[in-house]
């Protein structure tokens, strides 16, 4: 067990400590455990061969030997015999928001709720409202949190159904009697979230196919399955949907199946205007409805689906009837951004702050990767939570990066890391750090981390004094929303993208898989407006480097191109570009 896992188990020990109501020490003691293991330098089986454990602070000798036995083990009695202990309904209350361990257990103890149902009636009863320490506004709050958890169950992030989505296309390509195959519905389409994921197949043996299918590794548990149609319950608690067609079908349907209905519906509109009908089967010479194959207008491709129609290709991700069809029919549709056109991501974090490597490691692993910069900008000091930097950490972060290039440059690598800050934007508009610090620094994302809950205006304002700075690169994150987690804050964003557009501040798309912000739909407007996104990982540990991919996605959804993206750039050019406000 890895270093990373021991830590969410000894997180999760300390809040089932809580939902029992453990002494509040004992409980915190596990939660900085986990923080200290996490941002370890040196791997747990090497400090536990060496007898080393000891020597980390604030790790004493019960949980010494609790990690032991989960990194020699790979399992904790302990553990298991806890959760065992607290009714599994008490666990999944965790997920609503606004809900802690002490609340639960109050709630638990007064009125004996143990379940998702129980607290719904009880606050319906306003029996919630009468505890001590919770009142009206509580309540409210606990049965909006309810209904939002509800309506988020149905609903999985971009990056967990394309994690499931594609090793099932892929495993349908490879079988003899499929001879196409593609995603389809939202998931093509690149949207942040997503109902379910749609397949599409096509063969002359449907059945065989969906057979196949339904017995393929991943899959839970078989819901509906016909001829030419089978739905599946994924592990992970996705559905997908197959649709096996015949190959002269398959541009029809997969144009049907990508969506969304409201650009199915103009395209439906286009061809009744040409006296033709469109449908899932075929694009006909028809005035009415019709399936028959000796109407069929041949379409080899969805290409040519547009080209009949009178309009350029469109791509899925711009599939929502959003201006593509004033473009698309002038041929103005623009080259959309392709993930390999990224050089490397501008907002990332270290084991300095809350990040899990060192910066030497990310160096190595970013140039493995074929990056050709990688900035490091951890938290400032307000952010204590995830460990920020005081101004004297920052200089001395900024000696190693310079060392760390001076090595790369010796070895002949053109690699480089970035200087940088994610400086909090304070309550009150000022920055957490000074400008001089600012300008010693290659890169400054400047983020609000606290605060979530001011006025649209005064959120606003914050974001708006943040471009003015002459030292603020990017803003980061704009609206704190963590998708299907937390709602985004107020903020204007015609208001801010024109102080962006004013300063030449870049904008950023926090291209975590929870984040997703700034959001898709406002790209467009920021775009006519001259302002620049920088697609970013907000990297925390290796793998995060794949969220380019991702963001790439979503960017494309937003109509970016390579031109729009500041970090498509080549190192020197975009250390000009870095250096551009500040002269201004
Ligand atoms: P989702 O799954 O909620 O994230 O969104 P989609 O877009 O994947 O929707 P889904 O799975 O219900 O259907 C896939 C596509 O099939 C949808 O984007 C468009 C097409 N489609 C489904 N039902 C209808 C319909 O009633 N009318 C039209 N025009 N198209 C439909
Ligand atoms: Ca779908
Ligand atoms: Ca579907
Ligand atoms: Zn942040």
């Amino acid at each position: 067990m890895n270093k990373d896992e021991v830590a969410d188990i000894l997180v999760n020990i300390g809040t089932l400590l809580e939902l029992k109501g453990e002494n509040p020490f004992k409980t915190r003691a596990y939660h900085n455990a986990a923080r200290t293991i996490e941002t370890l330098s040196e791997p747990l089986d090497k400090l536990i061969a060496e007898d080393r454990l000891g020597e980390i602070k604030g790790i004493g000798e019960a949980l010494q030997e609790k990690i032991t036995t989960l990194v020699t083990t790979g399992r904790l009695p302990y553990y298991e015999d806890l959760r065992a202990s607290v009714p599994k309904g008490l666990v999944d209350m965790l997920e609503i928001s606004g809900l802690g361990p002490k609340k639960l257990r109050a709630l638990n103890k007064e009125l004996g709720i143990e379940n998702i149902e129980q607290l719904e009636q009880a606050c319906k009863d306003g029996k919630v409202a009468t505890l001590a320490g919770f009142g009206e506004k509580t309540q409210q709050n606990i049965l909006e949190g309810i209904h939002r958890k509800r309506s988020y169950a149905s609903r999985h992030l971009y990056a967990d159904a394309i994690l499931v989505a594609e090793p099932l296309r892929d495993a349908l390509r490879d079988h003899p009697d499929v001879v196409r195959c593609s995603t389809a519905g939202s998931l093509r389409r690149n949207k942040e979230i997503i109902g379910d994921v749609d397949l599409l197949a096509s063969s002359k043996k449907p059945m065989e196919v969906i057979e196949y299918f339904a017995g393929l590794p991943g899959i839970l548990s078989v819901i509906a399955k016909g001829d030419t149609k089978c739905s599946v319950l994924l592990e992970g608690g996705i559905q997908a949907d197959l649709r096996v067609v015949s190959d002269a079908e398959f541009p029809f349907a997969l144009a049907y199946f990508t969506g969304s209905k409201e650009h199915n519906i103009v395209m439906r509109q286009r061809a009744i205007a040409r006296g033709l009908r469109l449908n899932e089967y075929g694009l006909f010479k028809s005035k009415e409805e019709t399936r028959d194959p000796k109407l069929l207008v041949k379409c080899a491709t969805e290409e040519d689906i547009f080209t009949e129609l009178g309009l350029q290709y469109v791509p899925p991700e711009l599939r929502e009837a959003a201006g593509e069809f004033e473009a698309a029919e002038k041929g103005d549709l623009p080259r959309l951004i392709e993930w390999s056109d990224l050089k490397g991501s501008l907002h990332n974090h270290s084991t300095w702050s809350d990040g899990h490597q060192s910066l030497e490691e990310i160096a190595r692993s970013m140039i493995e990767l074929g990056c050709a910069y990688w900035a490091i900008t951890d938290h400032s000091k307000a952010a204590f939570q995830a460990n920020g930097l005081t101004e004297d950490r920052v200089r001395q972060q900024i000696k190693e990066v310079r060392e760390i290039n001076q090595k790369l440059e010796a070895e002949g690598d053109d690699f480089r890391l970035l200087t940088g800050t994610e400086v909090d934007i304070l309550k009150d508009g000022r920055l957490d750090f000074p400008d001089d610090l600012l300008a010693e620094l290659d890169v400054v994302v400047a983020s609000i981390h606290q605060s979530f809950t001011l006025s649209e205006a005064e959120m606003t304002a914050r974001l708006v004094g943040a471009a003015k700075n002459p030292f603020v690169s990017t803003l980061g994150h704009l609206t704190g929303r963590l998708l299907l987690e937390r709602e985004p804050y107020k903020v204007n964003h015609a208001a801010v993208i024109d102080a962006c557009a004013e300063t030449g501040t870049w904008i950023e798309l926090n291209a975590s898989p929870l984040r997703m912000d700034m959001d898709w739909r406002h790209w467009h407007y920021a775009k006519s407006k001259g302002v620049k996104c920088v697609i970013n990982c907000d990297a925390h540990r290796f793998e995060h480097a794949g969220f380019l991919r991702l963001g790439a996605g979503i960017a494309r959804k937003g109509w970016l191109t390579k031109a729009d993206v500041i970090n498509t750039l080549p190192l020197d050019k975009l250390r000009k570009a870095l250096q551009a406000k500040r002269v201004k």
